[in-house]
């Protein structure tokens, strides 16, 4: 056993209130995950990562930072291309924001009426608890809604910073905008890790890339089978641990999952029993370990066949062009893939709509849930829309909006298992 405490204090980490908080992890996903019948086998490198993602996994890129000089590139959003940071020899990786922390410090800087995922990224650096955001050498930030560009404003106070202008229409202006913003993104990475990005590193970044996103697609299509192979909460997780998993592990452990969810599909094995009622979840992002609105659907009787937000189908629904030859062809297929991420932040925003759709019929959804964090003007709004798609559908519809405490799970359940009983 390898005592993690002095890398945590190296990083500058509040020790105490860490160790504090990666037991209460340690306890949720145990309820969460650990109680679930039937798991596939190959689940068990999720397990892995949970248990590794403060210690193990922030060793491997300490001593990456140490011998070879890579530099760690953080980020909050689904507009930040990984293929850049990797081609410009960092390591990409997502920044915790999925719990309440630190509470009474953050409401000095930001209003007590801000989305939880604000409030947690900044509460997890004024407690000096996220060893991802400690050991980053650049925090890449996005001008999406108006609660994180403006929070950014006092997280850049505590870390170098990097933001990128993200359009809010789509057309042929603001891409070429967006395509700017690409290559000031690629020349403040360089800068960074000193390392200039070769037409090489870059297809090389984008096929391991690719290979990510191929593997959690194979993945995700075993979902339509009835009975459905893998539980949504798995699911959730695989796309949590890309954000910070190397990317070729993960890559290698998806490619098992899917291999066992395959056979599982042709042996008529599910996780659930054949008939057991599927919903496709819609909405903000699920950091870890907001595990909370999955488990407690999962645990109503139903079970996730598909999750149409960031933290699920939007990471891998689209592939970079690998047909590129000179960094700048390539640079142009990045932003062209990123360009599609349908976000609530574009306004009108019909392709979110189109794809809960699609999703729905594909993968045979009963329902359809519906999630904003608690003063997400955006997916809020967009709930309307959603819900009279659904309605002209034929699609049973519900929204739902939470935060991160426990204190709502009693109502929601209720509320939940009224539904799946309903529909
Ligand atoms: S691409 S969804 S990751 S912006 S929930 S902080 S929107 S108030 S997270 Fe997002 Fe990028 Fe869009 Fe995806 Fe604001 Fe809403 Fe909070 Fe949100």
């Amino acid at each position: 056993e390898i005592d993690y405490h002095p890398m945590w204090k190296d990083l500058g980490m509040d020790v105490e209130a860490h160790d504090g908080l990666l037991a209460a992890v340690g306890g949720m996903y145990q309820d969460v995950f650990l109680t679930q019948e039937n798991r596939p086998k190959s689940t068990e490198y999720l397990d892995n990562v949970v248990m590794n993602i403060h210690s193990g996994r922030i060793k491997e890129m300490v001593d990456h930072k140490a011998s070879d000089g890579q530099k760690v590139v953080g980020s909050f959003c689904l507009y930040v291309p990984e293929e850049i940071v990797r081609a410009a020899n960092g390591i990409p990786v997502g920044l915790c924001s999925g719990a309440d922390w630190a509470t009474d410090k953050v409401e000095e800087h930001l209003p007590r009426n801000t989305c939880p995922l604000i409030k947690s990224f900044t509460g997890f650096k004024l407690g000096k608890v996220c060893p991802y955001i400690e050991s980053s050498d650049l925090v890449v930030g996005e001008n999406t809604c108006d609660g994180k560009k403006k929070a950014y404003e006092y997280f850049g106070t505590q870390k170098p910073m990097h933001i990128m202008d993200v359009p809010n229409v789509k057309n042929d202006g603001t891409m070429a905008n967006w395509k700017a913003e690409i290559r000031r993104l690629a020349e403040r990475v360089e800068q960074e890790t000193g390392t200039k990005i070769t037409a090489e590193s870059l297809k090389e970044a984008i096929r391991v890339t690719n290979d990510k996103r191929r593997a959690l697609q194979r993945l995700s299509a075993t979902r339509a089978a009835d009975p459905v192979p893998i539980s949504g909460r798995d699911s959730l997780l695989t796309v949590q641990a890309a954000f910070m998993d190397d990317a070729e592990r993960l890559t290698g452990a998806i490619n098992a999952m899917a291999d066992e969810c395959e056979q599982r599909v042709r042996d008529g094995v599910g996780v659930a029993p054949k008939g057991t009622k599927r919903i496709l979840y819609t909405g903000t992002p699920m950091a870890v370990p907001f595990w909370k609105l999955f488990s407690l659907i999962e645990k109503a009787g139903a079970v996730i066949v598909g999750e149409e937000c960031c933290t699920g189908y939007r990471y891998y629904k689209d592939l970079v062009d690998e047909s590129g030859k000179t960094v700048d062809e390539m640079l142009d297929a990045i932003a062209e893939r990123y360009f599609n991420i349908n976000c609530a932040i574009f306004t009108p925003n019909p392709g979110r709509i189109e794809d809960v759709m699609r999703l729905a019929k594909e993968l045979h959804a009963d329902g359809i849930i519906d999630c904003s964090l608690q003063f997400c003007t955006l997916y809020d709004m967009e709930s309307f829309t959603l819900e009279k798609a659904a309605k002209e559908a034929g699609i049973p519809y519900m929204h739902i909006s939470t935060d991160y405490s426990n204190e709502d799970a009693g109502q929601l359940s209720t509320r939940v298992e009224a539904f799946v009983e309903m529909i």
